[in-house]
């Protein structure tokens, strides 16, 4: 049986789907998930606030051991560090485990011997079987502690972690996984005490067991409330490997930041597991305070990391204002989609810093965009790249090839789309349909679905009407080209510079 013993507690009724926020939705209420939120609080006794030395604490760990893939990049995992701080913030002792640049025998002995109270494992697709692999071993050593999973990939598939985890948080596990923890540790961590408490307080939960589902929608916190929460913890992480790792493939000492939450698109392939549609957009005085730890750590480089940084063109011109205003020192790269993009837009990112931008131009048909629902057009795809060339900003694009329904035609039209731009990376997959993604409801069998121990390869999770051995190699011919033509446009930028003709990019 598991430690939990849910085939003894007794819910106080059932799991009600709750309206409390939905993505986009209009009647949006601040106040009712906030008084779910201090309906979870109210449960803790002042006495138990001022024991909080002498309680058990939470371990949060992130189950990537590093596979030195050759375009590996590795950032440390802010998930668990954003947990870390709102946890620490409630007095409660908190140890982060990245298993990155640790072996497995190791983590079990660090982690066994913290005893912590509660363990949450931090889980995105790639990562399943290492996550279950650490739960099994860890309930052997800590068979009192309370095993639960968060993070994108639990948010899409709760099911498959609730039969083994003792219960798992889908979307932001910010304040509704804090205030579990701190009402579980304060009735002192027993799950007997659980029984008083109503499930609904936390937003996100899913509880599976004897066939019961009990789920509460995840929570997109709104802007007020996510700027009321302690920065992340980044204090946990091996700075100095992640630094030196980083450094050796792009030669900046970079590292991922999240600005703005969410995006209101809807692209056929794209999976939003925890951000969701309502875009969000924190304070900048939060966010400057955030990038002046990140400097104080060593960085020289932020990778903006939001799912649509440059979506709201009010909100991008404050933060490249407020960059060049404060001198911030430290470069910048972000994801951009290709519309909404102006020329004083882009100037105004290079003058604050921007060195690269990273563009979801994924095809060179506009048939091929339509099927993905991008609701961009190819001209904007090569206008901003021309934009962002011109302005002196670095682009990065990422294409898709072998989508289903295309035509051998249109890929064609992808690969040399990529060659006509001047583009200083590109980046080739195949579609991997995300659970939750219409993609995946379309061309993937939920009821077979395994977890992927791939990342990057041009492999086929489905079966696809185009062969992966002819993709490959034109993935691989145009790649060839594409770095020729690179490699003689940047002899041309020196030569230029030089002869003092052209301006070389900054980077
Ligand atoms: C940075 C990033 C990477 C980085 C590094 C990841 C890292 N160390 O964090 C790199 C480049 C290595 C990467 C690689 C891949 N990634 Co990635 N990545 C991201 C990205 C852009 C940001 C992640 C991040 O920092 N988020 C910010 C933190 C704060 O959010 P979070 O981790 O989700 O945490 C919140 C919640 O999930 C929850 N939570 C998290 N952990 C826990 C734990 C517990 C116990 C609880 C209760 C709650 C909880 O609370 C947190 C705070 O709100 C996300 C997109 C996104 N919008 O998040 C994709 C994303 C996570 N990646 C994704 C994918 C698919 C991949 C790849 C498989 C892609 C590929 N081409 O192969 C590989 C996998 C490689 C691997 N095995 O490492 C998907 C995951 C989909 C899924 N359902 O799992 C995402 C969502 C992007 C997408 N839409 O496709 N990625
Ligand atoms: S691919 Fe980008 S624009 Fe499209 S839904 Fe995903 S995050 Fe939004």
């Amino acid at each position: 049986m598991n430690n939990f013993g849910y085939s003894t507690v007794n819910w106080p009724g059932t799991f009600h789907r709750t309206t409390i926020v939905s993505d986009g939705a209009p009647d949006y209420e601040l106040s009712s998930l906030k008084e779910n939120i201090y309906k979870a609080l109210s449960h803790v006794q002042p006495e138990s606030l001022m024991n909080r030395s002498s309680r058990p604490g939470v371990t949060l760990v992130y189950p990537y051991f590093r596979l030195k893939d050759p375009v590996e990049k590795l950032f440390p995992p802010l998930g668990i560090a954003y947990l870390a701080s709102q946890l620490q913030e409630k007095g409660i002792p908190v140890m982060v485990v990245d298993c990155t640049f640790q072996n497995f025998d190791d983590v079990i002995a660090r982690i066994s011997e913290f005893r912590p109270a509660i363990i949450g494992i931090s889980v995105m697709i790639t990562m399943s079987r290492n996550a279950f692999d650490l739960m099994r071993e860890l309930r052997k050593w800590l068979p009192g502690s309370l095993f639960i999973a968060g993070g994108p990939l639990p948010t899409v598939n709760p099911a498959m972690f609730a039969e083994k985890f003792d219960m798992v948080f889908c979307g932001e596990g910010d304040v509704t996984f804090p205030c579990f923890c701190d009402d579980y540790l304060s009735s002192g961590s027993s799950p007997d005490n659980l029984k008083t408490r109503d499930p609904v307080s936390y937003p996100g939960l899913y509880l599976k067991r004897d066939g019961h589902e009990f789920s509460s929608p995840p929570v997109h916190n709104p802007s007020e409330i996510l700027d009321s929460l302690p920065l992340p913890d980044r204090s946990g992480f091996d700075h100095h490997r992640y630094q030196a790792a980083i450094e050796k493939n792009s030669g900046l000492r970079q590292t991922s930041l999240i600005v703005t939450r969410g995006c209101p698109f809807s692209c056929d392939f794209c999976s939003k597991p925890v951000w969701g549609d309502l875009f969000r957009k924190p304070s900048l005085v939060k966010v400057f305070s955030e990038i002046e730890q990140i400097i104080a750590l060593g960085y020289t480089c932020l990778w903006i990391a939001d799912d649509c940084f440059t979506l709201d063109n009010d909100y991008l011109r404050s933060f490249c204002d407020e960059m060049i205003r404060r001198g911030v020192p430290i470069k910048w790269t972000c994801l951009s989609r290709v519309d909404r993009l102006t020329r004083e837009l882009v100037d105004l990112m290079k003058r604050a810093g921007c060195i690269r931008t990273y563009l979801g131009l994924e095809a060179g048909s506009n048939e091929t965009l339509r099927l993905m629902n991008k609701r961009v057009t190819v001209e904007q795809g090569i206008e901003a790249v021309h934009l962002f060339a011109e302005a002196g900003i670095g682009t990065a694009g990422f294409f898709m090839v072998g989508y289903p329904k295309e035509t051998i035609g249109s890929i064609e039209k992808t690969f040399a789309l990529a060659l006509t731009l001047p583009l200083d990376e590109a980046w080739f997959t195949i579609p991997l349909p995300l659970p939750g993604t219409p993609l995946f409801s379309r061309v993937a069998d939920p009821e077979s679905w395994e977890d992927w121990d791939i990342s990057n390869q041009v492999k086929f999770v489905y079966p696809s009407e185009f062969d992966e051995q002819w993709l490959k190699r034109r993935i691989n011919e145009t790649m060839e080209v594409f770095r020729e033509k690179k490699r003689q446009r940047d002899s041309l930028v020196i030569c230029g510079t030089l002869s003092g003709s052209t301006v070389s990019r900054e980077e």
